[in-house]
């Protein structure tokens, strides 16, 4: 039995490392030079190619090397009797954290409307705004979203969050469901949207969602571009109902060069990096995964795939 690493955009040296340095007996390849296919049980990946999985007869798990699998199930020869494990890890969740923290104190210090100001050399103190003052929305309380809304109540915002089923966390206003998504977004002063991509979330940011947001209020994007539709964006923004936004991830990505959200000075643009796969995080749980996996033993952090997330 043995282990491929198939990874596009992500460097599988990396992930080769770490695994040799805590399981040096394991046997670990990486595709496209995995030898012979039919030794491979274990294909931990990030955006293979379609249709890569026909290759391994004795395939008995996928994992995704990060936290989501959106990219597994676009794949419509995935092997469907296969379990599908993703990372979850404190690391990807306090990284994120540090992501979502710095945007929450932008918006907050307003350094958004100081660049502005500073373009025209303009000398103008804004009045204040207390983080205690700003209501902050967090779509999707999972692994990520959880974690994330806990804390920005410790750097002292009102936070409140919208999911699937119903949630019980300390000082977090929970709301559940599409009937209770108006009243999350009324309330919501700074989004932050953290959703699995799914049919059900595809395509959510959108018009009729930003008009439910209150006037002035900013959106972040750290969840997968399909998540935006672009162009209701572009016109929020334009018309002044919305601040601004943060984006990290994009529909097609690299982002390409005559995208028109290069140019649009309410956008802020990060490359897909608010918070990724630590090799040196992961390996204990792939390790974990593949010691079970090698005793038919139920695996860690498995996709729920009917529900895609
Ligand atoms: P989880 O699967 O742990 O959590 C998903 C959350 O979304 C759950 O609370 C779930 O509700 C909720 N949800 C799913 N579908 C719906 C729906 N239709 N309506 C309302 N709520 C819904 O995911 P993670 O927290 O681990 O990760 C979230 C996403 O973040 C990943 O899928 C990935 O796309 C993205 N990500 C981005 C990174 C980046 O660097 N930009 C890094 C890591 C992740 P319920 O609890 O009720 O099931
Ligand atoms: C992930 C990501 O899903 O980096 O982990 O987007």
């Amino acid at each position: 039995m043995a282990i491929t690493i198939i990874a596009r955009h992500m460097d599988p040296q990396t992930i080769l490392q770490a695994l040799g340095q805590i399981a040096p007996q394991l046997d670990v390849r990486i595709w496209p030079d995995d030898g012979d296919t039919d030794e491979i049980s274990y294909a931990l990946c990030w955006k293979p190619p379609q249709g890569i999985f026909q290759q391994y007869a004795n395939l008995k798990a996928i994992g995704s090397l990060g936290a989501g699998i959106d990219f597994l199930l676009k794949d419509p020869q995935l092997p469907a009797h296969l379990p599908v494990t993703r990372i979850v890890s404190q690391q990807l969740a306090q990284s994120m954290f540090d992501y979502v923290a710095s945007c929450a104190l932008n918006y907050c210090r307003q350094f958004d409307l100081y660049r502005k100001l500073q373009q025209d050399n303009l000398w103008r103190p804004l009045p204040p705004l207390l983080c205690s003052e700003v209501t902050i929305g967090i779509m999707g309380l999972g692994e990520l979203g959880r974690f994330v809304a806990s804390k920005l109540l410790q750097l002292g915002f009102k936070v409140v969050g919208w999911s699937r089923s119903s949630k019980d966390i300390s000082g977090v206003e929970c709301y559940a469901a599409d009937a209770q998504l108006s009243p999350f977004l009324a309330k919501t002063q700074m989004l932050f949207c953290l959703l699995p991509l799914t049919d059900a979330t595809e395509g959510i940011l959108n018009r009729e969602l930003f008009i439910q947001l209150p006037q002035g209020a900013y959106v972040v994007n750290v969840a997968r571009g399909e998540h935006l539709i672009e162009q209701d964006l572009l016109w929020a923004l334009k018309s002044g109902h919305l601040r601004g936004a943060t984006l990290d991830v994009f529909r097609q990505e690299p982002l390409p060069d005559e995208h028109p959200f290069w140019q649009c000075d309410q956008i802020t643009i990060t490359p897909h990096c608010a918070s990724a796969t630590y090799p040196q995080a992961a390996a204990p749980q792939i390790v974990e995964n593949y010691l079970r996996l090698c005793q038919n033993q139920p695996l860690l952090y498995q996709v729920n795939l009917k529900n895609g997330y």
